[in-house]
């Protein structure tokens, strides 16, 4: 590692359109702030910037549908997210907001310094105008139908229905979000950042120079370099953002994926006013971007490209992105309502911030895509956090205040076991470093529970609750190296779990946490008092997981609901086709599973007409046959009758298929004569 003497961390800016849920805490914010904490430990300057990027069309889109400004929706949602960070420990030393006014001033400034050094192309294309809002349309705004799909509702940018991109100017029938009206090509000035000439740089840079970088993100690069890059427009015609600084640029804002990096420069300033630059500018500063794999152009290709043209910034030198974390099974989605909130969490598990931020770093999607289950969180938390290092912790100190009155007991002499126990001990520290430097959060966090496991089954293997009646001496050493284990996972742990490492040097009676404490076996003194041991995590039982799961289960039958599309009419037939099919009312007399099938129902039905036997496939639907007696049913009376498992079936019974593929049978809404006609 080159030397530096400081280390800038940024986070993403998320979106202030939404709250924060768990897969942004997995992919960002907790991998940045355990590395903040480890350096701030190993007692090196470290600054930690975060943010809301409360620029771009998402939220301009939401603000029209509540009929509120946009400024209102991101001082709601900034609230939230940065109370969310707040409460979950992320310790940003400043967390501000994009619409602020030395925001406003820096990413300004910005722009113009590479305008006036001509570091932008200015072209003229045509895009879509609303002359009924007489605005140009964000691609968002415009929809109309998907050219591959013939989906009627594909957005401008993109067709959900078949995934594919597009561009406005690719679909069929156009229509303004915002009026309805059809929008036309009107001309529109915007400037480009020409990445192009930025190719050659950039390769060597990341290619050659930066291999160590992580292989998803290298990968992601490499394969965009090797596409060859094109210009990027950096404006966009709006009213939500940046005012252009340039004569002539009415109506047009700089685009938000411009002005949210700047960001990182907007609040080191606002926290460091004197010298800002020096954590930009210093070759000595080495700066990190943590990020989602989905933001990893614009953090290793544009942004650098714009500290380069701007010239006098230094460069990141790890963006070390994170894939992302999916939910029992399926992609986090805000607009599914798929993902579990942190302020919804908070309020379910007060208090259990830890033991989030231990599952999320157990199952962060370091190197691919991970789940979260609401299962693993309870076994993690009852056979890792509690059984293993919690139990350790009370054990230790339950028999200290029993046998020692609380206090330290002295070191006697020592048998191999308890040096191999120490060794172990001194061992851990290189090991959670080399994983700390390089980004392996959950490696760390899995060898500092290593620890807390040599430390429990070093107390389980000595059994010092038996030893205490016979041999006093040795039942002191065995319980004052289990407190020296206890304190080095106060230190170990503290950036993983900062608010029980707290709580835990408060019981050891610790004053501090150094890094470089960790490995010694000497961090407890003799006659040192410990507090009376308080429980560091509590069992989760099974009835608060089972409601989050079965939240969760409403959610996907409301989204399948609400994603219903009915089935395209099929081709048009004539009278007399459909006069051939007679259908009849009939009640059910009889009705059952047909033996040793799943879905086969038989049928034995009052017709008005002697009676008769159908064998229907809606078995699934009706698990309860017997319910269905006396009920009415219609069916094709004419329907060639024909053998199901060895049962004539003379007739079909008509069903309704649900949202969620269920059957519905068809009945008359009062009853009527069995045999009568339907049509
Ligand atoms: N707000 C996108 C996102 O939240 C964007 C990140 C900006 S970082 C400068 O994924
Ligand atoms: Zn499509």
């Amino acid at each position: 590692m080159k030397d530096f003497k400081r280390t800038l961390v940024t986070t993403a800016l998320p979106y202030a359109n939404g709250p924060v849920h768990i897969g942004h805490l997995a992919g960002v914010y907790v991998p940045a702030d355990v590395y903040v904490r480890y350096l701030r430990n190993k007692g090196e300057d470290v600054l930690f910037i975060g943010g809301s990027d409360e620029h771009g069309v998402p939220i301009t889109i939401m603000a029209r549908k509540e009929g509120v400004t946009p400024q209102d929706i991101v001082d709601r949602y900034h609230r939230i997210i940065k109370k969310s960070f707040e409460e979950f420990g992320i310790s940003f030393d400043v967390y501000s907001r994009t619409s602020s006014e030395i925001h406003r001033r820096t990413a300004s400034e910005f722009f113009r310094t590479l305008y006036d050094k001509g570091e932008f192309v200015e072209k003229t294309s045509e895009q879509y105008y609303d002359e009924e809002a007489h605005q140009f349309l964000a691609d968002r705004y415009i929809t109309g139908t998907c050219p591959h799909c013939k989906n009627p509702n594909a957005y401008g940018d993109q067709c959900e229905a078949c995934g594919t991109s597009l561009s406005p100017l690719d679909l069929i029938d156009p229509k303004s979000a915002i009026s309805g009206s059809k929008p036309v090509l009107r001309e529109t000035k915007h400037w480009y950042l020409p990445l192009d000439k930025h190719e050659a740089w950039l390769r060597k840079w990341i290619l050659e120079d930066h291999k160590e970088w992580k292989a998803n993100v290298y990968g992601q690069c490499k394969s965009w370099l090797d596409m060859g890059l094109q210009p990027r427009a950096v404006s966009r015609d709006l009213d939500w953002g940046i005012p252009v600084p340039v004569e002539g640029a009415e109506g047009k804002v700089l685009y938000v994926w411009f002005d949210a990096p700047i960001g990182y420069i907007s609040n080191t300033k606002e926290i460091r006013p004197d010298d800002w630059e020096t954590w930009w500018k210093d070759k000595s500063t080495r700066m990190i971007h943590f990020i989602g794999k989905d933001n990893i152009v614009f953090h290793c290709i544009v942004f650098p490209a714009m500290l380069k043209a701007e010239g006098s910034y230094i460069l990141p030198d790890n963006v070390p992105a994170n894939e992302f974390l999916n939910l029992e099974g399926d992609k986090i989605s805000t607009s599914r309502n798929w993902a579990v909130w942190l302020h919804e969490y908070l309020a379910d598990f007060p208090g259990k911030q830890d033991v989030l931020r231990y599952v999320l770093t157990a199952n962060a999607p370091e190197t691919k895509d991970n789940d979260f289950t609401w299962k693993d969180f309870q076994t993690r938390n009852n056979s890792e956090l509690v059984a293993i290092y919690g139990n350790f912790i009370n054990r230790a100190l339950v028999l200290t205040h029993k046998y020692f009155d609380g206090k330290v007991p002295p070191l006697g002499e020592l048998t191999n076991y308890d040096r191999e126990t120490l060794d172990a001990i001194r061992a851990s520290k290189p090991a959670i470093e080399t994983m700390l430097d390089n980004f392996r959060f959950r490696d760390a966090q899995r060898e500092a529970m290593n620890l807390a496991r040599v430390g429990n089954k070093y107390l389980a293997d000595t059994e010092p609750w038996k030893l205490a009646k016979s041999d006093m001496g040795r039942t002191a050493t065995i319980l004052h190296i289990a407190l020296q284990i206890a304190a080095n996972l106060a230190i170990a742990f503290d950036p993983f779990l900062p608010f029980s490492s707290g709580k835990l040097r408060k019981m050891l009676g610790m004053k501090e946490k150094n890094w470089e404490m960790l490995g010694h076996i000497d961090l407890l003194h003799t006659d040192d008092e410990t507090e009376k041991p308080e429980l560091l995590f509590e069992k989760i039982e099974d009835e608060p997981i089972q409601a989050q799961i079965q939240r969760l289960l409403e959610t996907k039958k409301a989204n399948e609901a609400a994603a219903f599309k009915p089935e395209p009419v099929g081709e048009n037939i004539p009278y007399e086709e459909w006069e051939k099919c007679d259908l009849r009312v009939g009640t059910v007399l009889e009705c059952a599973k047909v033996p040793k099938t799943d879905k086969l129902l038989q049928f034995r039905i009052d017709d008005g007409m002697g009676g008769r036997t159908i064998v229907s496939g809606i078995a699934q639907s009706y698990p309860d046959p017997a319910e269905l007696v006396g009920k009415q049913v219609v069916f094709i009376a004419n329907f060639e009758p024909r053998k199901l498992r060895g049962i004539m079936s003379e007739g079909m019974i008509l069903s309704a298929v649900d949202a969620d593929g269920k059957l519905r049978l068809v009945r008359p809404e009062t009853p009527v004569k069995p045999g009568c006609k339907v049509g």
